[in-house]
């Protein structure tokens, strides 16, 4: 669509008309002011993710003004919450090893990844290091395009990477293969870490992970006699129940060896400090005169059904949460609401578009300039736009000045230009350098520490000292304790459903996330096991229908071998049309969120299957 649009028919049936800008805007004015003069600001909820990671279009001009509008705030937390929560707990901050140098590891681990899909990159480098000769071992649930070119791969029960973390360090501390310098220099609380380990006898860790004991032993063995070790976390284990203690517990294995201070040893999660900015003066958090509003954006649809202090406005930009949030039956109630004014800037007719009172058309990175950083390496550079904006479409940045200046905002950070917000997102509150400018512009990468960080808070393990409340990386935590969560790694119990078999949807190599993927050729499939097939009554091709008490959704099957007993594999978040019905395998994921952190739990899901008549 290149042009605005106002609702015609039913939400959710995506008949609308065009109208103008003009038009479109004064609605939003109209409304927005309507529900701050009968409730309160705060019932105006702004919802925006990773359409473009891009700084300035995926968070500048957009945050400036929902702040002094006074709208809630948005707590983004579908992605990495639960597992940046225990990086910063554990290390101080979200730290991890250049990838560059992960080339010289001698053994590395690919823990509940899928780098071939989702981080080919990575991948690039893991083959330099193997032809170095180094092994490559991959821990993950499901035998997957990555786990097949392994040395060795390990398929683990989905969920219980925190014990098979423990009970390598079980072996570990029992067979002396720690470095005790780097342990008294650079950690505190190795006794206690200790004596809980010692709890996590081989025995116990098989029944919980079915790996069998004399493979973890093997592993510890291999991980505790090379120091040039390499984890890449992934975010498999993450969107779990358990994920913030699970992504803590895998933390303390460099920590015990010392592979911090070994060439290419060490871990990578979200590489997410090295490409920090000064955000507070992209987003102006100062603007805000009124109290604020936090909504975990994982319970968008139990906020949107709450009676209580109702959500009264939805603006969505950057995201699709018809299709990638959680518990999507109710997010899908929440969006069909009659009283609720949906506001969605998109490039596309997605699932959330057609639950909109007003879309307004987005343009592409095509279309737009912004400064792209990475979760994984530490570059910046500049995405220049090749065409200008096609139809009627504006950029984000656009939008929200176009917004501000509709509700008369005076303030002069509501005038910045795109290039004065990538300024500021590069250089933050000091002066530009020229010269790194310069090359920013001329598209050449800039590899830019920011200013307000030192060295060693970028790569804390060279001088020991980190960003935590000891200064050290925290295997047992006082902070966490005065939280309330257990200062050791150990799962938190939860109410685990019932259904017997655990489904996993991880991304597809045909989309991102949701984008791309209605191209795809093919529709979406699960894949089980020959013995959960055979018990069930079920072969390859079968539709059968997965179902539990959130949802229920048909679908072809195949038998495959790449999957263990009671695991079901889903693969994608697809565009409801192409399930042929409303709603994609979210319709079965819930509204739990993680041990702490606040994050999504993807892949606790549990389902019961049948084979379908339809
Ligand atoms: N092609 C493509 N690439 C992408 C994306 C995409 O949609 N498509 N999405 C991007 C985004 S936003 C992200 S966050 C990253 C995520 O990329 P990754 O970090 O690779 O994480 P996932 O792909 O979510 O899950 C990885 C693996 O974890 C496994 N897994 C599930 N549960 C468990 C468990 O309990 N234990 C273990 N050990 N493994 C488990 C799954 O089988 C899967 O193979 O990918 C990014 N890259
Ligand atoms: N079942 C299951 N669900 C998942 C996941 C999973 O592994 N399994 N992964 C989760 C993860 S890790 C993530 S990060 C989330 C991602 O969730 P989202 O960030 O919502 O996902 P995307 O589909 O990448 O992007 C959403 C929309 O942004 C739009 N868009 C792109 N660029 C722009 C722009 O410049 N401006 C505007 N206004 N819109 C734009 C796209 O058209 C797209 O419809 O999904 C989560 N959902
Ligand atoms: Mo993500």
């Amino acid at each position: 669509m290149l042009t605005p649009l106002i609702r015609t028919g039913e939400k959710g049936s995506g008949a609308f008309k065009p109208i103008s800008w003009e038009r479109a805007l004064s609605i939003i004015v109209d409304r927005f002011e309507a529900i701050i003069a009968s409730a309160n600001p705060t019932a105006i909820l702004p919802y925006s993710y990773s359409g473009t990671i891009g700084i300035i279009q995926n968070g500048s001009m957009d945050r400036r003004f929902f702040h002094r509008l006074g709208a809630a705030t948005l707590e983004r937390t579908i992605c990495a919450a639960a597992g940046t929560e225990a990086f910063r707990y554990t290390m101080g901050a979200s730290v991890g090893l250049q990838p560059e140098e992960t080339r010289f590891a001698n053994l590395v681990i690919v823990w509940g990844s899928n780098l071939v899909v989702t981080n080919v990159h990575q991948w690039l480098y893991i083959l330099e290091a193997r032809k170095r000769g180094a092994k490559v071992i991959v821990i993950d649930v499901e035998r997957t395009e990555t786990a097949r070119q392994a040395d060795w791969f390990i398929q683990i029960k989905p969920g219980t990477d925190l014990e098979l973390a423990l009970g390598i360090q079980h072996v570990l501390i029992e067979e002396e293969l720690i470095n005790g310098s780097f342990i008294e220099r650079q950690t505190v609380g190795f006794r206690e870490l200790a004596a809980h380990v010692a709890t996590y006898s081989l025995d116990r860790v098989e029944r919980m992970t079915g790996i069998n004991k004399e493979d973890i032993q093997r592993l510890a063995r291999m991980y505790g006699t090379e120091k040039r070790s390499f984890i890449r976390i992934g975010n498999g284990q993450q969107h779990h129940h358990s994920g913030g203690m699970s992504t803590r517990a895998i933390l303390s294995l460099p920590a015990l060896t010392g592979a911090w201070e070994a060439k290419g040893g060490g871990a990578i999660y979200f590489n997410l400090k090295h490409g920090e900015y000064s955000s507070d003066i992209l987003h102006r958090p100062d603007l805000r005169t009124n109290e604020e509003r936090r909504v975990n954006m994982n319970e968008l649809g139990k906020v949107l059904l709450s009676q209580q202090e109702p959500i009264l406005a939805l603006f969505v930009y950057n995201s699709n949460p018809a299709s990638v949030a959680p518990d999507q039956r109710k997010v899908l109630q929440g969006l069909a609401r009659d009283n609720l004014f949906v506001v969605v800037h998109e490039q596309q007719l997605t699932d959330t578009a057609k639950f909109a009172d007003i879309v307004l058309p987005a343009t592409t990175f095509l279309e737009h300039d912004d400064v792209y950083r990475s979760y994984w390496h530490p570059y910046w550079q500049l995405g220049r736009r090749v065409i200008s904006p096609i139809g009627q479409s504006k950029s984000n940045t656009e939008l929200f000045r176009m917004l501000a200046n509709a509700f008369h905002f005076q303030e002069l950070c509501f005038r910045d230009n795109d290039e004065t917000l990538m300024k500021q997102a590069i250089f933050g509150d000091s002066s530009v350098d020229s010269g790194v400018w310069e090359q920013f512009l001329s598209g050449k990468p800039i590899r830019w520490k920011p200013t307000h960080l030192s060295a060693q808070q970028i790569e804390p393990w060279k001088i020991g000292e980190y960003e935590t409340p000891s200064g050290k990386i925290e295997l047992y935590s006082e902070a966490m304790h005065e939280a309330g969560l257990p200062p050791l790694p150990e799962k938190i119990p939860y109410k685990q459903a019932a259904a017997p078999y655990q489904l996993i949807i991880s991304p597809s190599r045909k989309g991102l996330n949701s984008q791309f993927i209605e191209y795809a050729k093919g529709k979406p499939v699960v894949q089980l096991s020959k013995e959960d097939a055979m018990r069930e009554g079920i072969y390859d091709g079968d539709r059968v229908c997965l179902f539990n008490d959130h949802g229920q959704l048909t679908c072809t099957a195949n038998v495959s071998e790449a999957c263990q007993q009671g695991v079901i594999i889903a693969r994608g978040v697809w565009w409801h049309h192409q399930h042929e019905q409303q709603g994609n395998f979210n319709t079965l994921t819930g509204g739990d969120l993680s041990d702490f952190g606040g994050g999504a739990t993807f892949f606790s899901t549990y389902v019961q299957v049948k084979k379908s008549e339809a």
